[in-house]
């Protein structure tokens, strides 16, 4: 387990004005780390400024500070830094991604195996359970006072990235964080609640449909489900509300691979793998131009359909189970 580069703590100890930026379709773990990592700076005095190239879904609204990500860039910002955070290489940075590795020194701190390097000075852990781990020992070692607010976005970040404390990336470093994170206020019940028990109807009306989807090859150990922009239309649901639903494929005992097919707009399907045991789905998605960890991984593919797509993956698949 590494610890932060000292030119990284260096750089942000010296900076006035700092910009956050984070992936396209922030999950927990991106959100949590990148508003923890900018209430930090706050608390020693510097600027902070949060861009995501969308707003906030409801699904993590309830983040502290979720309020301040600002979608667009200011034009004449001049920034001292730049830090992006759990984001895995430079397209994931989005439509503003020249823009934003124009500030200079622009910094990025990242746990996704296979991190493309972008940007010029990196800290990549891929033995980190999460990002938010990582922004816990940086702002440790900056000094920076960690609130209330800080703790909930960082516990948040590490819950979701480690599947509530249950991959194989928790370890006891993992835990030990959190547990500091409860000394500073956080009510684990409280988080849990927001993330896990807080569906709208239409969100569990469209996992009926989705179950209803399970396909399952190779005896039961290959599992897929999907979901067609048609259904989250009749549904009226948005793409963050298929967030864990590849869990339920994954927990049947038999599975050893797991996968979620999700059609959006203009022919692009996204496409979430999971592995339980010896599977390396990481290197199945990198065959499609995508990433991951060994046992989580996914890409998109662009011009295509859930049915071709699912035969092209099957192809794939059926020999490694
Ligand atoms: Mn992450």
């Amino acid at each position: 387990m590494s610890q932060p580069p000292e030119e990284i703590l260096q750089i942000l100890r010296k900076a006035k004005r700092v910009l956050i930026a984070t992936h396209v379709f922030p999950d927990g773990d991106a959100l949590g780390s990148q508003l923890a990592l900018g209430f930090a700076l706050e608390s020693v005095g510097k600027e902070v400024f949060f861009y995501s190239e969308e707003a906030v879904t409801y699904i993590l609204d309830f983040l502290p500070g979720s309020d301040r990500l600002v979608t667009e860039l200011p034009k004449d910002a001049n920034f001292d830094c730049a830090v992006s955070v759990d984001c895995g290489d430079r397209r994931r940075l989005g439509q503003c991604a020249d823009q934003l590795l124009r500030t200079k020194p622009f910094i990025a701190i990242d746990h996704h195996a296979g991190h493309q390097p972008f940007g010029d000075i990196t800290w990549v852990d891929e033995h980190r359970s999460s990002t938010g781990e990582m922004i816990y020992d940086l702002v440790r070692l900056l000094g920076c006072k960690i609130s209330q607010d800080t703790a909930y976005c960082l516990y948040t970040a590490i819950l979701t990235d480690t599947g509530s404390f249950k991959y194989e990336s928790t370890t006891s470093h993992t835990l030990r964080v959190a547990a500091d994170l409860l000394d500073y206020g956080v009510k684990p019940a409280e988080i849990c609640g927001h993330i896990f028990d807080n569906y709208t109807k239409n969100r569990l009306q469209l996992l009926q449909a989705v179950l209803g989807s399970l396909a399952l090859y190779a005896d039961d150990r290959v599992a897929f489900i999907s979901v067609s922009q048609d259904l989250m239309d009749s549904t009226g649901t948005i793409p963050a509300d298929t967030e864990l639903f590849i869990n339920f494929p994954r927990s049947l005992r038999t599975v050893k691979v797991a996968v979620f097919l999700k059609e959006t707009a203009n022919n692009i399907v996204g496409v979430s793998m999971r592995a339980k045991g010896e599977v390396d789905v990481a290197e199945v998605a990198r065959a499609f131009g995508g990433g991951g960890h060994r046992n989580a991984a996914g890409f998109k593919l662009a011009n295509t359909s859930l049915s071709q797509l699912k035969e092209r993956l099957l192809a794939e698949l059926l020999p490694l189970v």
